[in-house]
């Protein structure tokens, strides 16, 4: 039942060591600021603010080192949030999170015997190893690291999950992919929609068969959005922004699907840098998408089927 009322656990990642570009860790706050919490309790559902995560690991830690430690005590709160029931909403911080947030996700799904499927809204692959990666930075990093490719140094949670299935990931607005990370996604069959497609055959159909599968499979669906997935025009504040991404309204229609499916188990924000917004804008967007998420609609009833809408 998409309707159903929940229990949210907001989870701080203030992170930025995944990025040279300083600014991500204002993310948290600036997503509180622009009323993430308030959003969501006003639709009905239990919003627990858990504060921000402190990085366990050595203070002036740099790079894949730095970023372990982040991804413990990330895997640690979100796991223990979905143990309770709740919905975990990592808020970052930069994409380098999702690392930690999967990792719990997937200790979770381990220990109830669920497949885990995961829908990364991006307009980067981050399919990057440190071997492929252009930039060193971590951000562009975390899938690789998630489904086992060779060359990372150990960043999970002991004893580490089986890596996640290449196949159980899908590339949502993808517009930007370096080289070693394109043979890397085509050789491990990973799931895309690119921007291409997205023009061609708009959201709805390539999501919507996204959502079949995973329904069909009983899969536990981990949503990571990353802002950069959004037209600069609509959410300038973000560190990597690519032209030609999802319009507010392909991004408002996806957020209503993923809904409407009531699939969604759990949710990363990433990769806000609100040191290059203008005015919040990036911030209210995000919240305003995420409310969407989790059941804000024009009227107080689903969208009518089609063969319901009066034309008088
Ligand atoms: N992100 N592919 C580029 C790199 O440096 O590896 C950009 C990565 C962007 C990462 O947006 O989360
Ligand atoms: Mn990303
Ligand atoms: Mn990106
Ligand atoms: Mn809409």
């Amino acid at each position: 039942n998409p309707d159903e009322r929940h229990s949210i656990a907001l989870i701080g990642a203030p992170i930025e060591v995944g990025t040279s570009e300083p600014g991500a860790l204002m993310g948290p706050a600036a997503l509180r600021t622009a009323g993430l919490v308030r959003a969501l309790s006003d639709l009905g559902h239990t919003v627990t603010d858990r504060g921000d995560v402190a990085p366990d690991g050595p203070a002036g830690a740099r790079g894949l080192e730095a970023v372990a430690g982040w991804t413990r005590a990330l895997s640690l709160a979100v796991e223990e949030a979905l143990g309770s029931g709740a919905i975990p909403l990592a808020a970052g911080g930069d994409h380098s999170l999702s690392l930690g947030s999967i990792d719990g996700v997937m200790r979770d799904c381990a220990r109830r015997g669920r497949k885990l499927f995961v829908l990364w809204l991006d307009a980067h692959a981050d399919f990057n190893t440190p071997e492929t990666s252009p930039s060193g930075n971590v951000h562009g990093m975390p899938l690789a690291a998630l489904c086992g490719e060779a060359g990372f140094p150990p960043l999970f949670t002991e004893p580490a999950p089986p890596p996640l299935p290449p196949t159980s990931v899908h590339l949502f607005g993808l517009r930007s992919i370096d080289s070693g990370e394109r043979a890397i996604v085509t050789a491990r069959q990973v799931g895309v929609t690119d921007m291409r497609t997205i023009d061609e055959f708009g959201v709805v159909a390539p999501l919507r068969r996204v959502l079949d599968r995973v329904a069909a499979e009983g899969a536990h669906l981990h949503v990571s959005l990353d802002i950069d997935f959004l037209d600069p025009s609509i959410a300038p504040g973000v560190g990597t922004t690519v032209p030609g991404g999802a319009t507010f309204r392909e991004a408002h229609l996806i957020m209503e699907m993923l809904h409407d499916s009531g699939l969604v188990r759990s949710l990363d924000v990433v990769e806000l840098n609100p040191f290059l917004d203008e005015r919040g804008r990036s911030a209210r967007v995000l919240v305003e998408l995420v409310a969407s998420l989790f059941g804000r609609r024009i009227l107080d009833r689903p969208t009518s089927p089609i063969e319901a809408v009066h034309t008088e």
